[in-house]
């Protein structure tokens, strides 16, 4: 199997992470967590991890804005002149907004500290000097993949970081800034070819949600934690079902605390159904494994053998599959989940 991967993803390793409360603690998006993968996959017989290529940002503009991109393209170096509040002797090597729009709100401002705010949903998306060339690198490893499945490989694994199922068309959040799926997902539809997007992150996937939301040409389905209690929060809930011509192409699946393999699995086997009914010409999964036991950040119970298990039950869909990389902070089991999920899809 290809296995997309850049060493470019070192340049984005912001100093901290802000929760709520104000603490600050370790970012959980480390480096460690796509070393620990390639370690992993090294040591199997079947992965050919290899480097990107590069597709311009061409197809980045058919999932996000303009002006976002080009916010994130210029925004640390504008912070660095412009330094916010304390001015730009005291600004930060790291970029968060802290003033967020209010519902009924204006415009677009023009400082980058106001962008800041207008272009995120949290304060977990810093900025960084090395941020764009990063989410650049994650998104053509994301592009390469569906490329290579394009070309008739029956799967390719794009290995990225930071992830990007919770950034929208122009909005970041949850360590997100660019939406890889949504970017291998966009990239294989043609005329007549049609995509099921599968999210079994333990967070559910609003940005590709809201990406898709009135498209019927892409089906979205995500497997999640209630929003009702955790992160995102906002979106996530089972009565979002797409809008317009989309609508009843989005399916959200809220889990409990606590969920074990057989109740995932079972509610897995409901969205697969869906899926299958879809026949989509290709499959693009976006694969969280913070959705595992001893991850920090989440509160399933899905074991190690779960996770295989998740993996054989969507391999046997037989689609053209994408997988991209999501969350997953349980960083030394970080690679044996990937190699477990990937496994079945060896043939
Ligand atoms: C892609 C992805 O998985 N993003 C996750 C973003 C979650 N952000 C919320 C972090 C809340 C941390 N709460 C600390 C709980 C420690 N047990
Ligand atoms: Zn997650």
């Amino acid at each position: 199997m290809r296995v997309f991967c850049s060493d470019a993803h070192h340049a984005h390793n912001p100093p901290h992470e802000i929760l709520e409360g104000g603490v600050t603690v370790t970012p959980f998006d480390l480096p460690a967590r796509v070393e620990n993968v390639v370690a992993a996959l090294r040591r199997t017989a079947w992965a050919d991890v290899q480097p990107p290529r590069d597709f311009g940002l061409t197809p980045l503009r058919a999932v996000h804005s303009d002006d976002y991109l080009e916010y994130l393209r210029t925004a640390f170096e504008r912070w660095q002149h412009e330094g916010g509040q304390l001015g730009p002797e005291r600004a930060s090597p790291v970029l968060y907004g802290a003033t967020f729009p209010p519902r009924r709100s204006r415009g677009r401002p023009k400082s980058v500290a106001g962008l800041a705010g207008y272009y995120t949903m949290d304060l977990s998306s810093a900025v960084t000097q090395g941020t764009y060339a990063t989410l650049l690198s994650g998104a053509h490893c994301a592009l390469s993949a569906a490329q290579a499945v394009k070309d008739g490989d029956r799967a390719a694994f794009a290995l990225l970081r930071p992830p990007g199922h919770h950034a929208g068309r122009d909005y970041g959040g949850g360590y997100c800034l660019i939406n890889n799926t949504s970017l291998a997902a966009q990239s294989l539809l043609a005329p007549h070819s049609r995509v099921a997007i599968l999210d079994v992150d333990y967070h559910a996937g609003n940005g590709t949600q809201d990406i898709f939301y009135e498209s019927r040409e892409v089906l979205t389905i995500s497997l999640h934690a209630d929003p009702s209690f955790q992160y995102p929060f906002f979106m996530g809930y089972a009565d979002e079902v797409g809008e317009g011509a989309g609508l009843g192409f989005h399916h959200n699946f809220p889990l409990p605390a606590g969920t074990t393999d057989e109740a995932y699995l079972r509610t897995l086997d409901k969205a697969l159904a869906l899926i299958r009914s879809f026949a989509p010409t290709y499959l693009v999964v976006a694969a969280g494994m913070d959705i595992y036991q001893d991850d920090p950040l989440g509160d399933f119970k899905i074991t190690a053998a779960g996770v295989g298990e998740i993996g054989q039950r969507i391999a046997a869909l037989k689609l053209p599959t994408v997988i991209v990389m999501e969350g997953g902070y349980c960083i030394p089991r970080l690679g044996e989940n990937f190699v477990a999920l990937l496994t079945p899809f060896v043939n």
